[in-house]
């Protein structure tokens, strides 16, 4: 097999990249010291989380000048996310770090005022000028996941000889990818942009992205054209998210399962655990659907078995061999005791999984315990939370935090200190308002926290996303909780994921027509066979809604 040199320098999911790589035929080799960039001939720079940390760490180690010529010397090199970031000169997020410098500039903040930050999801990289840049298609979709970009001015690169593909997200266009020479550099992750992704590292890969470059070199001087008709059009998809809960059946398998308001048990059938298959293969089911994440949740946490052993871990791997979006896994993310005795801490078990092959973690009942703490020690940050140190190694992108919350009825604001909904359906005495309290222990326990409470600690705390599920609305196939969605989505900045309660294609374009979420989640419907993912996107596009069609 061919050879591809992959940096090895900060704490990231690079396993997912080294899927991708060997999926596109090619091996990696790792680079684990500056002198060794040398010996490469094609280089990959990854990269995750914080531009500042991800540039101190490659000072650190003495990799900038060995990377700056690698550059110069003409051999194959691509930046990915940060590792995109990277090549200019610095950005705002980290000022008094330098980049490359290969790129004179500094990346800004997307504006969080108006739309959700970080920018996370299926969006365009159109080069119109060089349709082909790279395989990158002006109708294909990949996926971002960034708070910092490089704002797109017209002309501005070009005249320094590069292509460019851009992006568009709530109104501002930023630079997708960049182009010249030996360089390429994508903000998106090809690695979990599916098969359009796949295209693009091929290209790099087998240089026949850089041959098409140099028979087809850019405009220096972009005459005519409006930024309107450089830009791409369209923009962010609306995301589709398969959920796949997991559990132990009775018989020690692991199976997906689907509860109703969290009850997974069959009502008959001597009370067995509802086993709807198998979590690889129904994975893979989904991604080739079009599903562009997928979540499992592990909801036992699989309490009595050696943490290095977790078949989450297991099932993780083989997952990401074939499925080339993000994965997200759930479920026992918390400071722990091993059966032997061994403390291990949230951001170990993290670690593990994204070893494995997750790109995001998401946290349930840990989160609830720490925003308690939160409040309770007047709203400071210690930093020694889940939340806190699994973001700081991994970016806030990683962090997701599953919300679990119940309804409580009452009859009029004033009667309880929480953050309380009037809403369409009165409770049993007539209530017309209520408050979504916070849950733990897969909705065993209910805490005297309300979901604003919650969701604003956690995004203060470093969160990167909500997955906002709704006990009352799990498994109903009565459509999703809009009014606790708009609640959610009024309180914090950060993306939510609405879940529970899909029951058909039309529940996913009344979210997203009469909600701002950012993305929703379906389980039990796809899971019974009564809808496929494709059949929800082919729906929403007919409404008229952006998605992403599986791009074989
Ligand atoms: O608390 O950090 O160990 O995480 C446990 C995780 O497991 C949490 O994310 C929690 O939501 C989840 N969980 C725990 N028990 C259950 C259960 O069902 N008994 N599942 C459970 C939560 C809800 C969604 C479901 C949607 C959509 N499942 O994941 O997929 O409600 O369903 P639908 O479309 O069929 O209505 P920790």
């Amino acid at each position: 097999m061919p050879k591809v040199h992959l940096l090895d320098y900060v704490a990231g999911n690079v396993r997912s990249l080294v899927n991708a790589i060997e999926k596109c035929g090619y091996e990696v080799e790792w680079v684990r010291s500056p002198e060794q960039v040398a010996n490469a001939e094609s280089l990959i720079l990854p990269g995750v989380g914080h531009f500042g940390h991800c540039l101190s760490q490659l000072a650190a180690a003495g990799y900038v000048p060995a990377l700056r010529a690698h550059i110069e010397s003409g051999k194959p090199f691509m930046g990915i996310c940060v590792g995109l970031q990277a090549i200019w000169s610095s950005s705002a997020e980290d000022p008094e770090c330098a980049g490359l410098g290969v790129i004179p500039g500094t990346l800004d903040h997307f504006d969080n005022t108006t739309k959700s930050v970080p920018h996370i999801g299926w969006n365009n990289a159109s080069c119109p000028a060089n349709p082909t840049l790279y395989g990158m298609r002006p109708d294909s979709k990949y996926y971002y996941v960034h708070s910092y970009k490089y704002p797109y001015k017209k002309g501005e690169l070009e005249s320094l000889g590069w292509s460019v593909a851009t992006a568009t997200y709530g109104g501002e266009t930023f630079v997708g990818a960049v182009a010249k020479g030996n360089v390429l550099a994508t903000q998106f992750h090809p690695e979990k942009s599916g098969v359009a992704g796949l295209r693009v590292l091929r290209a790099f890969l087998d240089g026949s992205g850089a041959k098409e470059l140099a028979a087809n070199p850019p405009q220096t001087t972009i005459n005519g054209a409006g930024t309107d008709e450089l830009v791409a059009s369209k923009g962010l998809t609306r995301r589709v998210i398969a959920c796949l809960d997991v559990r132990a059946n009775d018989q020690g398998d692991l199976v997906v399962t689907k509860g109703d308001q969290y009850d997974v048990r069959e009502k008959s059938e001597g009370n067995a655990v509802r086993n709807l298959g198998k979590p690889v293969e129904m994975a893979k089911q989904y991604y080739e659907q079009g599903a562009d994440e997928v979540t499992f949740l592990n909801i036992t946490s699989f309490r009595d078995c050696p943490i290095a052993d977790l078949p989450m871990l297991e099932i993780l791997r083989r997952t990401s061999e074939t499925v080339f979006v993000p994965l997200t896994i759930g479920g026992g993310i918390r400071d722990t005791v091993d059966v032997d005795g061994t403390k291990i801490s949230a951001l170990e078990i993290a670690t593990m999984y994204f070893k494995s092959g997750a790109d995001k973690v998401s946290i349930g009942s840990d989160a609830v315990i720490a925003a308690e703490e939160y409040y309770s020690s007047g709203k400071t940050l210690f930093g020694n939370t889940a939340i806190e140190q699994i973001s700081k190694a991994y970016g806030n992108q990683a962090v997701v935090v599953s919300v679990d919350p119940k309804r409580v009825y009452v009859p009029r604001p004033d009667v309880t200190r929480h953050a309380t909904v009037k809403t369409q359906f009165p409770g049993p005495k007539g209530e017309e308002y209520c408050w979504y309290a916070c849950t733990i222990k897969g909705g065993r326990e209910t805490r005297d926290m309300d979901v604003v409470e919650l969701t604003q600690a956690v995004e203060a705390m470093g969160a990167g996303e909500i997955l906002l599920n709704s006990i009352d609305k799990d498994g109903t196939n009565s459509g999703f909780n809009l009014e606790l969605i708009a609640q959610v989505k009024e309180a914090v900045r950060i993306p939510v994921i609405a879940s529970s309660g899909a029951g058909n294609p039309g529940h996913f374009q009344e979210v997203f027509e009469k909600t701002t979420t950012d993305a929703a989640l379906g389980a039990g419907m796809f899971h019974r066979g009564e809808y496929t993912v494709q059949q929800v996107k082919d729906f929403l596009g007919d409404k008229g809604l952006v998605v992403r069609q599986f791009d074989g």
